[in-house]
């Protein structure tokens, strides 16, 4: 006789579809998502609801879906063994985020940082959502019974209020619980290389897909040309050593660290290799880096992006999948809240 396996625990983690994808978003979160569904259910998606904080252009926002759901599967994200999906087709996240703003408080969320820095660069519009979004990042991954959530460093402290406020939750409904946590507590899990690219321009300030600078990132989609160019391009410092010193040196620590993140060599090997040479020999070993590790994920997006029907049917999959669980959790909480039962 088959015993049941025990249940895998879940892994889930999403990215907002703004701007164009950049390699800081490739190395600190889904080239670490790629090994993981051999030992947990994963769950990715892409966050419509977090996007519409800020003001999006409703045909760029839908082309971009397509274009960032065929990006995660052409970085080698395979829906056969992980669930992906798009957030506003999950009916459960909105809900349940409501519910969770009763347990949040305001002065929790005027500490984010990502708020303050966000309400900065958009004071024409800042709105109760961009308040609120850490509050519908916390149901995101309360939903799923995630065990881990796999995120670059910027997001640290939105999980230790995921962490808060399940716990609070789980305090005051044990006892109408039986005695059991409605939501399990989540761990973030954040790469030691790679959790923080810098601008190439900027190397102080993290690389963001929603940068005006062009030059500032290099784009997953740029061509082999353009990456060369702008990492030629990249701000040192007039030292003309090559060592990992991210306060002092900082523009020459971000090209070792995304040398080490593409090439795979760790950082301490990279020092001895490049020690006694000049910028121009790292830029050179970076640019190649990284246009080899984009190469095979450009070919397959290519293939891909023409295939909407396909990417379709992989959204209504993932969604279904995801309603499963989502819709679960969501009876739980309804139920210990005394809601009457549907
Ligand atoms: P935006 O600039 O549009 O706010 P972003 O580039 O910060 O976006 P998000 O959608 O907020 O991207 O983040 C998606 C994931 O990529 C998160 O896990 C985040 O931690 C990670 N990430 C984003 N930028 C970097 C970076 N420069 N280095 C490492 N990880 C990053
Ligand atoms: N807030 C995240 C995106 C995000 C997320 C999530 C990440 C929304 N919901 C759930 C992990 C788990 C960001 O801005 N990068």
């Amino acid at each position: 006789m088959n015993a049941t396996p025990p249940p895998r625990p879940v892994v889930l983690s999403g990215i907002q579809p703004s701007g164009r994808l950049t390699i800081g978003n490739y190395l600190g979160a889904i080239k670490n998502w790629l090994p993981l569904h051999a030992q947990y259910d994963c769950y990715y998606m892409l966050v419509d609801l977090h996007a519409i904080t800020v003001r999006q252009d409703p045909k760029v926002l839908r082309e971009r879906c397509y274009e960032f759901m065929a990006l995660y599967i052409a970085c080698g994200l395979d829906p056969a063994q992980n669930v992906l999906f798009v957030q506003s087709h999950v009916a459960a996240h909105a809900r349940l985020s409501w519910v969770l703003n009763c347990y949040t408080q305001m002065g929790e969320l005027n500490r984010m940082t990502q708020f303050k820095d966000k309400s900065a660069k958009h004071v024409d519009n800042i709105n109760a959502g961009l308040f609120d979004y850490p509050v519908l990042m916390v149901a995101d991954i309360l939903l799923y019974d995630t065990a881990q959530v796999p995120v670059g460093d910027d997001q640290k402290q939105h999980l230790e209020l995921t962490r808060d406020v399940a716990i609070r939750f789980n305090n005051i409904y044990l006892e109408q619980n039986g005695g059991q946590p409605v939501f399990r507590v989540p761990e973030p899990m954040i790469p030691p290389v790679g959790a923080r690219i810098m601008g190439l321009q900027e190397p102080t300030a993290k690389m963001s897909k929603s940068d005006d600078a062009e030059t500032n990132a290099v784009y997953l989609l740029d061509p082999p040309d353009v990456i060369a160019r702008k990492i030629k391009r990249a701000v040192t410092d007039m030292d003309g050593s090559i060592r990992y010193a991210p306060v002092e040196k900082p523009g020459v620590s971000n090209l070792l660290s995304i040398l080490s993140a593409t090439g795979g060599e760790s950082i301490a090997a990279l020092e001895a290799r490049f020690a006694g040479q000049g910028y121009g020999a790292l830029k050179g070993a970076t640019a190649e880096a990284v246009v080899e590790c984009l190469k095979p994920v450009q070919a397959r997006y290519n293939e891909l992006r023409e295939d909407r029907a396909g990417l379709q049917r992989v959204l209504k999959d993932g969604a279904e999948r995801a309603a499963l669980r989502a819709d679960a959790t969501l009876k739980r909480v309804h139920d210990v809240l005394g809601f009457i039962p549907q």
